[in-house]
């Protein structure tokens, strides 16, 4: 029994090309903002604040760096030839919605970026990793790749670690990773639940889905997840989305709901048959992990969808303290909306682990649609596992330090979509990515520093 196993985030740090491309057609936020000025710098401090407040919390914090972007290595896949600024400028010219596509930063929402199973879960004790395909849109599918190379860097030793490949890259099995996952358990080394929430299944087109956004996460990508990560039958629960609440937003699930431990944390239209799935996880909770699952729903008379999704309520980090009280760590603008305060005043006031929520300003990325949660990855590790992790990813005060002074080197503080066309802004990039690899000494990781090796 792996009793003393911690949950550790690992956030994805914010890329120097940070822009607010528009991309993102269900996202409201995302959409809302395209085409406005975006400040990477401020993007990337607020991040790491973020990690800072957690790691003084004394939650286990790291990093995944960036990816290395401008891609050009997909515009060349898409016919693009040349040195890297002639392919700049031709796809300015001939091109230009591809470029804040393959100028991006998404792959900092962390939470997209894979599907992890705990070795308590898994029959075979290993950690499982399978990387989200995130086909639903093009600046998002161009990362799993180098979502898979990062995390066999990271978790490398193949003893205590699986790695697999995404799920096929195609609409029946379209994969958006961990924000459609939630891991419930009494304590994070032992068998928890795992619970995948979907938007659409392939095997059933009768079933209505959404009307006007897109279900991005099908249940036959999680089916399979959860045979590759070897999952018991008994701990694994499946659930459809609430098809309106896509509609109003909610493109991905951490947007109306979070768990910890033996905590959830949900609106009460988050989910098609909301109450006997609640039943359901209950029933099986208790079952495996022999305690009550302590349900705290919020209903749409207290919170309507459009100021969850608005606020980001849900999409706050719900973390255990070394106390074992939980804390949830909560965008600003929760703080801002007058229904939100007041069901986190009543959280706070009612008898349930919840302690404490922290505010935190995480507005740069907020405008793409990407709060607190959407930042990190979970990663539930034995002590034995810890120190199998490459250790320079761990967050620290030295890397704090080092991080903010980075930042302060490489990174823009104004970013206009229509200088994505700067010929420089390529070599800027690669230039702090380049030093970021010696700072996390996690050696040659980019292509660019690879290539003709
Ligand atoms: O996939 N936004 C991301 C936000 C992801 C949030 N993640 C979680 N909920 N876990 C997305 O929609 C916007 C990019 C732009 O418009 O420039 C974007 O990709």
């Amino acid at each position: 029994m792996k009793r003393t196993a911690v949950e550790v985030n690992f956030d994805g740090i914010v890329g120097p090309t940070h822009n607010y491309g528009g991309l993102s057609y269900g996202n409201i936020a995302s959409i809302r903002h395209g085409s406005t000025v975006s400040n990477p710098r401020a993007a990337l401090f607020q991040g790491l604040e973020k990690m800072k407040l957690l790691a003084d919390l004394g939650v286990p914090q790291a990093v995944l760096p960036p990816h290395e972007r401008p891609d050009i290595e997909s515009l060349r896949r898409l016919g693009f030839r040349g040195n890297d600024s002639r392919i700049i400028a031709e796809v300015h010219k001939k091109a230009p919605f591809l470029l804040a596509r393959c100028y991006s930063s998404s792959a900092m929402w962390a939470a997209n970026a894979a599907t992890v199973s705990p070795s308590a879960d898994t029959a075979d004790t290993r950690v499982h990793f399978t990387p989200a395909n995130l086909i639903t849109q093009f600046h998002r599918c161009i990362e799993p790749a180098f979502t898979g190379i990062l995390l066999k860097t990271i978790f490398s030793d193949n003893t205590a670690f699986a790695h697999h490949e995404p799920v096929p890259a195609c609409i029946p099995f379209s994969d958006e990773g961990a924000a459609n996952h939630t891991r419930l358990c009494n304590s994070y080394g032992h068998a928890g639940i795992e619970l995948f929430a979907y938007g659409r299944r392939a095997s059933d087109q009768s079933e209505q889905g959404p009307s006007t956004y897109p279900a991005r996460h099908s249940l036959e990508a999680s089916q399979a997840i959860a045979r590759l990560h070897q999952l018991d039958p008994q701990t694994k629960v499946f659930a459809r989305q609430n098809p309106d609440a896509i509609d109003a937003g909610v493109f991905h699930n951490d947007v109306i709901s979070v768990g910890n431990e033996n905590v959830f944390f949900y609106h009460s239209l988050a989910f098609d048959r909301c109450p006997s799935l609640m039943d359901e996880l209950s029933r099986k909770f208790s079952r495996l992990c022999r305690d009550e699952l302590v349900l705290i729903e919020v209903g749409a008379q207290e919170v309507p969808i459009e100021d969850a999704v608005e606020s980001y309520l849900f999409n706050s980090q719900l973390v255990t303290l070394p106390d074992n009280t939980m804390c949830l760590i909560a965008p600003v603008e929760c703080r801002e909306n007058p229904r939100t305060s007041a069901v986190l005043e009543r959280v706070l006031s009612q008898e349930n682990p919840i302690q404490k929520v922290l505010y935190v300003d995480v507005r740069q990325s907020m405008k793409n649609g990407g709060g607190p949660a959407c930042l990190r990855l979970r990663v539930v590790l034995t002590p034995e596992e810890r120190s199998l992790t490459h250790d320079g990813v761990f967050f620290t005060d030295r890397l704090y330090e080092e991080l903010r002074a980075w930042g302060a080197r490489y990174y823009r503080d104004h970013l206009d979509v229509d200088e994505l066309s700067d010929p420089s802004l390529p070599d800027e990039s690669r230039a702090a990515l380049d030093a970021l690899t010696r700072i996390l000494k996690i050696g040659s990781l980019y292509r660019f520093q690879t290539a003709g090796a």
